[in-house]
């Protein structure tokens, strides 16, 4: 079985009770805390400072998986005390230098994603593909949680990954994002996704509690 990378988005944690959370996810098997970033200007919601980052650090035990929905985010990178084994993205449509980005981002030893909103084409990411450790596919608009799949982004996913192979990467991380419930995480791993992350549509809908929420999405068979 294919291995699938989970990342719980702390967004729609319960943010009064985030150590908890943190740790309880951690317990019931995911990969990695997914944290946005929103700055107001490239979406327009703002959301998880760095001061909040770097306090999710101290107490997390997996890798974080920052998504950076910010303006230039090479110009901040150093705000986020991004760490060896990290995922970081930024998007493709927030930067006029995303090589800087992304070469920064590898340096400090974590794997460079380059995020792309629904309607821009995975072939923007053929120019940097030498200095990618994988793509994420924005299968929502960017800026908040609970909203309804864009069924156009489904065919990005294959062409992400077929990207990846290309430039010689089959094990390129392919991460989606946005209403990634247990029928479209169905749908999203056949098309070749293999990081998913969790929001208000999966593992907070409160149907599982988080082990058994993971265990599905993972693929693994549970029984009630
Ligand atoms: C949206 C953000 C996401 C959301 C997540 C929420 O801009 O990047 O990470 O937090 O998509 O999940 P759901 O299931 O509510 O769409
Ligand atoms: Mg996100």
């Amino acid at each position: 079985m294919k291995n699938i990378i989970i990342s719980p988005s702390l967004m729609c944690a319960d943010l009064l009770r985030l150590g908890d959370e943190i740790k309880a996810f951690e317990k019931a098997g995911a990969d990695y805390h997914h944290i946005d970033v929103m700055d107001g200007e490239f979406v327009p919601n703002i959301q998880i400072g760095t001061a909040t980052v770097q306090a999710v650090r101290r107490v997390a035990g997996i890798p974080l998986d920052i998504h950076l929905m910010i303006k230039s985010p090479e110009d901040k990178l150093g705000y986020f005390g991004i760490a060896k084994g990290d995922a970081v993205s930024v998007h493709y449509e927030s930067t006029r230098r995303p090589e800087e980005a992304l070469t920064c981002i590898r340096k400090l030893g974590a794997s460079a994603l380059l995020a792309v909103n629904p309607e821009t084409p995975v072939s923007v990411c053929e120019r940097f593909a030498g200095l990618l450790d994988g793509i994420l596919i924005m299968t929502v608009h960017p800026g908040h949680a609970g909203q309804k799949l864009i069924p156009e982004t489904l065919d990005k996913i294959s062409e992400a990954k077929a990207l990846l192979c290309r430039f010689g990467k089959p094990g390129g991380i392919v991460e989606v994002d946005g209403n990634v419930s247990y029928e479209n995480a169905a749908i999203m791993k056949k098309e070749g996704a293999n990081m998913l992350v969790c929001g208000s549509s999966s593992i907070f809908d409160g149907e599982y509690g988080y082990a058994e929420a993971i265990k599905i999405l993972k693929g693994i068979k549970y029984e009630k």
